[in-house]
């Protein structure tokens, strides 16, 4: 049986870096999703991210539907709520919002959440996340009703990501929010990288492949880009290798 998370561990070994395509249902146009599934398949994309933040109830399941007979790449779920949960995803990022002090972001959506889960096969992936300051209020800061860490705060950001991991999260993910001002920057990625056995997961306000790259080379083992394929479909032809 395919494991998305064992895939992820192998090529994190293989030093092999990943990159996920977040596409938000609520912002995507249905009718070309045949053109979309093509560029996808024929980019350096390993993983197919869906989420958002405002998510209708069904919109996750109808959009995996349509998704999944077009792409050969696992989808996982990035749900920004329990209604997110589609049965016929692959796997679910189960995130507790480890960098804020909302205990409806920490345990309680978690809480939630289970008995939906128990109707499911998804493979289930604990996963740290992160919210990093980024110079404007995102929507997932406004949603969350958290602070996030300040930039300048490199040991607070490691020790969050290394609590997380010996709480026993999967993975951690960096966010510096959809749509950010500027990326995650490059001496936190590297400052958690430094002493974090898990694979790292980097996303927020990347745009070019400049800035993927140097993601990588910080530390990041899977980067998440959604808004920069979201307003140009010719995004897909900057990533070519
Ligand atoms: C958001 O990290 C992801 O959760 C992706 O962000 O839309 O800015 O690429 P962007």
């Amino acid at each position: 049986m395919m494991s998305v998370y064992n895939d992820i561990l192998s090529a994190k070994a293989k030093k092999k870096k990943l990159l996920a395509i977040l596409i938000d249902p609520d912002n995507f146009n249905l009718n070309i999703i045949s053109q979309f599934a093509d560029k996808i398949n024929k980019s350096i994309i390993t993983h197919v991210f869906v989420g958002g933040s405002t998510v209708e109830k069904e919109e996750t399941e109808q959009l995996v539907k349509a998704l999944k007979p077009l792409v050969n790449l696992p989808i996982v779920l990035f749900p920004g709520d329990v209604t997110q949960i589609a049965k016929n995803a692959d796997a679910i990022l189960f995130l507790s919002l480890i960098s804020g002090r909302n205990p409806k972001y920490l345990i309680e959506k978690q809480i939630e959440a289970v008995s939906i889960l128990k109707n499911t096969n998804l493979e289930v992936i604990p996963t740290g996340y992160i919210l990093i300051e980024n110079g404007k209020e995102t929507t997932v800061q406004k949603v969350t009703e958290t602070q996030p860490i300040p930039v300048n705060m490199l040991q607070l950001v490691a020790d969050t990501a290394k609590a997380g991991e010996l709480l026993g999260k999967k993975l951690i993910y960096l966010e510096a929010g959809s749509g950010a001002l500027h990326p995650v920057p490059l001496k936190i990625i590297e400052a958690v990288k430094k002493d974090l056995g898990i694979p790292l997961i980097v996303g927020g306000g990347i745009r070019s492949k400049a800035q993927l790259d140097a993601a990588y080379y910080s530390g990041a083992d899977i980067v998440v880009i959604g808004t920069a394929f979201e307003n140009d479909i010719n995004f897909f032809n900057e990533l070519k290798l």
